[in-house]
Order: structure tokens, then sequence, then C-alpha cells
């Protein structure tokens, strides 16, 4: 099949899929504006999504790649993550070409929004399917007339067959925030990185990509315009703790995120902000 996207349905969700080069394909969900699928033409699943992910819209999907703004975490008053996770987003723009599918998606502020977070914006994530690659972009776009500060990320959960299994290298000499250890600052010292407990952690000021070595699931990650990168694993108490997840689903999965999540990023009025993850299969 030709590079096409085509609208579908994803167990109840309005969604849409990308078909790739050499049978690539992704799924991207109007709620949140969520890529929920990512495949290679090599047959595999790159992303984790919980099974027991709510897909109803009254809390937002675990898995896949949420877009969190206008704040990240609880860092700030708003709901967890910002609000952008629980909204519809419209399609924009949609192309296919020889190589690729690419999809563009949109939401902005209204009363809701503005009842919650008084600030006009527009965010588009642009979607770009390749054979071998995965690119999101989030532009965000401050129309209204004071500058707008928001912190957020691109909170990709990727997918492993076993997490105690995989290595992430590229963060060796970056220090991080500790959110299991009351938001300590550490420098990282190891070129690997195992996950063998509960990891919370946001790199600052990274410069250089990643790579996670996981079996037959490695890829490459890159950032742009995002400063920071947060790693995350529950591990098994916290799992146990997450409703919309199933026991085991610790294993499976490994937040590799960009973000700007240290320091908020301020657009002024009329200007725009862009930042980008970009995943390899290797
Ligand atoms: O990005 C890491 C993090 O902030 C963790 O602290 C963890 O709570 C995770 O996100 C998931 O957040 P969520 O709101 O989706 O349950």
């Amino acid at each position: 099949m030709k590079p096409a996207i085509e609208p579908i349905d994803f167990r109840g969700l309005a969604a849409w899929r990308l078909h790739g080069p050499r049978g690539a394909s992704a799924v991207v969900s109007r709620l949140g504006g969520q890529v929920l699928s990512w495949i290679t033409p090599d047959g595999r699943e790159r992303l984790f999504l919980s099974g027991r992910a709510v897909l109803d819209g009254s809390a937002p999907i675990r898995g896949g790649i949420p877009v969190c703004f206008p704040q990240f975490a609880a860092q700030g008053s708003l709901p967890k993550h910002g609000f952008v996770r629980t909204r519809p987003w419209d399609e924009a723009a949609a192309r296919a070409g020889d190589g690729y599918a690419l999809l563009t998606l949109a939401t902005a502020d209204d009363e809701a929004t503005r009842a919650l977070w008084p600030h006009a914006f527009r965010l588009e994530l642009t979607v770009m399917l390749e054979a071998d690659r995965l690119d999101l972009e989030l532009c965000v776009t401050n129309p209204g007339e004071a500058p707008l500060a928001f912190t957020g990320a691109l909170h990709t959960y990727l997918r492993t067959v076993q997490v105690e299994d995989a290595a992430l290298e590229g963060l060796y000499g970056f220090s991080y925030i500790d959110a299991t250890a009351g938001g300590r600052r550490v420098r990282e010292t190891g070129t690997e990185i195992a996950v063998d407990r509960e990891t919370d952690r946001i790199y600052c000021g990274v410069s250089r990509p990643q790579l996670l070595k996981a079996g037959n699931l490695s890829l490459g990650i890159q950032a742009q315009g995002f400063p920071d990168v947060v790693v995350w694993n529950p591990w098994v108490e916290r799992c146990a703790a997450l409703a919309d997840m199933p026991p085991d689903g610790w294993r499976h999965m490994l937040c590799v995120e960009a973000a700007a999540a240290e320091q908020p990023v301020t657009v002024a009025p009329g200007e725009e902000w862009a930042g980008r993850q970009t995943l390899v299969a290797v």
C-alpha cells in the first residue's frame, strides 16, 4: 500500500491511521492528539499502550505519546500534565507522498481552558511517519497580547519486552532532578542507564540524542527545542497503584520524554515556539 492517511475507529475512539512506506503504520487519536501505535516495517509495535487505558475521555489515555501542556507533571495548580490530553483535537492538514505520511492536528483555547488558565494559545502537533522513523513536532503559538509561559512534554511511552534488560545511552554527564529522592539534583555518571527500580528523572539541558537498547525494540531518540529529557518507569508498586495499568505494565514500558520541565518556555505575543522528538528504529 502507498503512504496514505485514513480516518478509523480505534477501540471506539475517533482516530487516524497513517500508512507509511514498507508497511509502517501509526495511529493518532483525536482525543488528546495522541499517537497510540507505531508499527515499523518489521511488524513490531514500538509504543506501549496499556491494555487498561481509559478511552472514554474521562481520564488521559495511558500510553502512546501523550501531549502535556501547559504544565509538566504537578508543577503548578493545573491538572497533572495540563489539560490537552483530554481535549479533542481537529485535523489541520493531512498529506502523503513518496516515502511519508503526515498528519497535523490542532487545538486552541476556549471557554473551558480559559476558566482553568487565562491564556490564548494554539497548539499544532505534526506527526510524520517514514519507513523506520516517527517525527513529532509540537508548535505553540501565542495569539494573545501577553507573554505565554508554559511547561510540557511529549510523554513518549516506549515499548520494551523486559525493561530490566533495556539500557538507555546518551545521558552521561548531564544532571537530573530525581523525583524519587525528593527532587535531589544528581549528575549522571553512567554511560548506560539500567532500569532496576522506580525511576522518575528530569535530565536538564540535554544536548545529545539517546539510544534505547532493548533487544529487538532498540530505538534512537532525538529532541530539538525541548531542553530536557524525562525518564520514567513506575516499577512494581507504583504501577500497582495505577488503576489504568496492568500489574506487569511497568515491565513493558519506558517513558523517554522530550520535555520543557525544569524551566518554563516563554512565547512572546504573536510568536511561536516549536519542539520536536524523533524516534528511529535501529
Ligand atoms: O513524566 C513523568 C511523570 O510526571 C511521573 O512522575 C509519573 O507520574 C508520570 O509522569 C505519569 O503521569 P500521569 O499523570 O500520566 O499518571
